[in-house]
């Protein structure tokens, strides 16, 4: 086994709750992981997970510049040695931290071959440690997912690429991960298109590549239920980069394309705040309308920046988005195989392994934060009474009758001629619940 013997972060300890008038830069002002919210420890409502790609694999380079990362522990090489030191680090990390789950690509823990067969035997090097790591620490996998997109195989996509054999080679790459998420225990699997999408329409086939990603979800499906995976499956809508168009542009589309290729029953929605504002929608939209439909399953909790047009992937740390989020998440239930996934990188400029972990401590508080408000704004009742009100009608004769079907075109048009008009509408009260919400907020 690689040995490590040294710590990664020799003068960090363990990360603790101190209550919100610590000034401790190294601690938690409001994640305890054991304080009851609506029953539940905190630690169950959030299943924080760190992403391995940002937070051990991302060098901070950017489109003008060469990477800033001061990783001291790493060698620079893509040797499989490396690859398992690295481990020990991410373990380290993780613990000091105290998140119970992380997530990973193959391609982020392990290096690519010169061959398929080099490849899943690198990755099988590297899952043992991952495994020995999981038990002496007790962390988790909340899911794995495959990297369909650096290597330039996957240029024109990989389940949507108009060659065959990269269709191959991808279920080939996403059958080994799921054996590897199953040896891991991971409690989920993630499809986050790549580059499933185009960047001109004129040489693209959009109905054929759509039913092509289709059957290879079956495929993935079905070879889960053939190796006894029962992991959920999970789709992350992302609009745009690295394509122009990706098919799973937002939750509506990628609901839509579940129900056309019978897939609901077997795939859950991913929601990425920052893909969501590049979708032009809120995180609130988003939640709202997979939650709706019953496919809410996990979140990748980042931000985007408003003036940059890009996937920026941001540490979370506006109370007011984290709180609609965790307003979202109670209200449909909560978190049960799904976590919230930091999946989000430090600046290019927070090069020292310390800013990973103020980066993550102050995710976590903010999101600890907006479950605590969340869950004072539920128990309170008023935001809930107030939008129940504007539906009173419903809850009434008329509409009582409309929903339980007991009307048509006719019937209700001679209601009406008998009426003449409306009786009235109400007030939306959207500045009254604004500084409602402002209210909770500040208290
Ligand atoms: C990219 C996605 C990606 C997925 C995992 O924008 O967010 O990181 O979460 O493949
Ligand atoms: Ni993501
Ligand atoms: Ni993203």
């Amino acid at each position: 086994m690689a040995a490590f013997p040294e710590a990664a972060f020799p003068e960090i300890g363990k990360i603790r709750y101190e209550g919100p008038d610590s000034r401790n830069p190294l601690a938690f002002r409001h994640y305890d992981e054991n304080q009851l919210v609506e029953g539940k420890t905190m630690r169950d409502h959030l299943r924080f997970s760190v992403v391995y790609w940002h937070t051990f694999r991302n060098p901070l380079s950017d489109p003008f510049g060469a990477g800033t990362a001061l990783r001291p522990w790493d060698d620079g090489t893509d040797s499989v040695e490396n690859a398992k030191k690295r481990v020990l680090v991410a373990f380290e990390f993780m613990e000091k931290l105290g998140v119970p789950f992380y997530a990973f690509h193959d391609r982020d823990v392990a290096p690519e071959g010169a061959t398929l067969t080099e490849t899943n035997r690198n990755l099988d090097a590297v899952v043992e440690v991952l495994l020995q790591q999981q038990q002496r620490t007790g962390i988790g996998l909340l899911w794995g997912t495959a990297n369909l997109f650096s290597h330039p195989r996957y240029m024109h996509g990989a389940a949507t690429s108009p060659n065959a054999e990269v269709f191959a080679h991808a279920a080939a790459q996403v059958k080994k991960a799921l054996e590897v998420t199953h040896q891991l225990g991971g409690q989920g699997y993630t499809f986050w298109g790549g580059r499933e999408g185009y960047q001109n329409l004129w040489n693209t086939d959009m109905g054929r590549e759509l039913s092509h990603l289709a059957r290879f979800l079956h495929m993935a499906v079905d070879y889960a239920r053939q190796i006894g995976f029962s992991g959920q499956f999970y789709i992350e809508p992302k609009p745009k980069e690295p394509t122009k168009h990706q098919y799973d542009s937002d939750a509506a589309a990628c609901l839509n394309f579940l129900r056309q290729y019978d897939l609901t029953d077997h795939l859950k929605l991913n929601l990425e705040t920052n893909h969501a504002t590049l979708a032009g929608h809120t995180m609130q939209h988003e939640l709202e309308v997979a939650g709706s439909s019953a496919a809410l399953g996990s979140i990748d909790a980042n931000t985007g920046d408003m003036l940059l047009g890009w996937d920026t992937d941001q540490f979370p740390t506006d109370i007011y988005l984290t709180t609609t989020c965790m307003l979202g998440i109670l209200k449909y239930g909560g978190l049960t195989t799904g976590g919230v996934n930091f999946d989000a990188k430090v600046r290019r400029e927070s090069f020292e392994p310390v800013d990973l972990f103020y980066a993550h401590i102050g995710g976590m508080d903010a999101f600890a934060q907006g479950l605590k408000i969340a869950a004072a704004i539920r128990a309170d009742g008023r935001l809930d009474a107030l939008r129940q009100q504007r539906y009173a009608s419903w809850d009434q004769e008329l509409g009582q009758q409309i929903e339980s079907d007991q009307h048509d075109f006719q019937s209700l048009e001679k209601l009406m001629l008998e009426k003449g008009d409306i009786t009235g509408n109400q007030s939306g009260r959207q500045e009254l619940i604004e500084n409602l919400i402002n209210s909770y907020l500040s208290e």
